[in-house]
């Protein structure tokens, strides 16, 4: 609360609020929530204004002989310590955006190696058509979960094979893009489907499968072995997921997790970095100067538009 007001970025925290389905996407929701970075942004912007009165009192006094050599490298030292400050809180941005809109686990493989029913069978629910047709997925298929608290979306897609079907390339070029962005690969393989070269490593790593375990066939080194029929290898397979999952970022909640923020923070970075390498300390006063006006976009003056725009963006109204 700033004012008795909320400020942008609370507005958006009250928003994920209203749509959280997982532990850690309330979690970060209710910090967001507090207003923690609208306070960190707003003493970072006083910093700046004490850096740049520091900068402006040098020019302004420098050809009366008494002036306080020291001013400008306070200045320099203080930018640098800010910058640390903004670079902490913007690693934070990529886990939290995972968080907000959920890790992708992406399930890749030849066609017939099992992967919409090991879908099926992680969700417990009937979402992709199975058949013993290659080829039988062509649509990317996502299904979200919670998983351990973790906001997961499992996406299954077309089988990878070379074809002369333009339906069927274009699955698989859906297909190739999801592994491509995915965090985390289940690269799945079977007694009689070979395992397929290696697409996408995912963010944070891969877990190979050797499907239908239950008739046998393969146990080669590294890869679980799992029955999407009898249920075997389908717990080891979440708890190796959730392993990378709780190594992928800070236990705490991130501070930041739109793609709005990162842009905000990206930009007050190269100001302060643009006023650190500045020949002229009036042009590192300007540079600060785009750093304050970065921060106060971060954080958002709040007109009722402007909170109905952002409460409203997560829900399909209208369609
Ligand atoms: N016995 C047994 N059969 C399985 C298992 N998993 C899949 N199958 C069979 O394998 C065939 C292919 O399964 P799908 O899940 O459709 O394979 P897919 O990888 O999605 O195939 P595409 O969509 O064509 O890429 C089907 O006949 C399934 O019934 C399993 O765990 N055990
Ligand atoms: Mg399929």
């Amino acid at each position: 609360m700033y004012n008795g007001k909320l400020d942008l970025l609370q507005v958006e925290a009250l928003g994920e609020l209203l749509v959280a389905e997982t532990d850690a996407q309330l979690q970060q929701a209710q910090r967001q929530l507090s207003g923690e970075l609208g306070r960190v942004a707003r003493r970072w912007a006083d910093e700046l204004v004490k850096v740049r009165s520091w900068i402006e009192a040098e020019l302004d006094f420098s050809d009366e002989g008494d002036v306080d050599a020291g001013a400008f490298g306070r200045a320099r030292n203080s930018v640098m310590a800010l910058r640390g400050d903004v670079v902490a809180v913007l690693t934070g941005e990529a886990h939290g955006r995972r968080i907000r809109e959920g890790f992708s686990v992406v399930i890749t493989g030849r066609p017939n190696a099992g992967k919409s029913s090991l879908l099926n069978a992680l969700t417990g629910r009937d979402v992709a058509i199975v058949s013993d047709r290659p080829g039988t997925t062509r649509d990317v298929i996502e299904t979200t979960v919670s998983l351990e608290g973790w906001p997961v979306v499992y996406v299954d897609s077309a089988g990878i094979q070379e074809s002369s079907d333009p339906i069927e390339q274009e699955g698989i070029r859906r297909a190739l893009s999801r592994s491509q962005r995915a965090d985390v690969v289940v690269s799945v393989f079977s007694h009689d489907v070979p395992e397929l070269d290696v697409v996408s490593n995912g963010a944070l790593g891969t877990v190979r499968v050797c499907s239908k375990a239950d008739l046998g066939g393969c146990a080669p080194v590294g890869a679980l072995m799992v029955s999407s029929q009898t249920g075997q290898g389908l717990e080891l397979l979440k708890l190796e997921i959730i392993r990378k999952l709780n190594a992928s970022g800070p236990a705490e909640a991130s501070l930041v997790s739109r793609e709005r923020h990162r842009r905000c923070l990206v930009e007050t970075l190269e100001c302060l970095d643009r006023s650190l390498a500045a020949g002229l300390p009036e042009l590192a006063a300007e540079d600060l100067r785009g750093a304050s006006s970065a921060l106060s976009r971060l954080v958002g003056q709040t007109d009722l538009d402007t909170v109905l725009d952002s409460l409203f963006e997560g829900f399909c109204i209208g369609k």
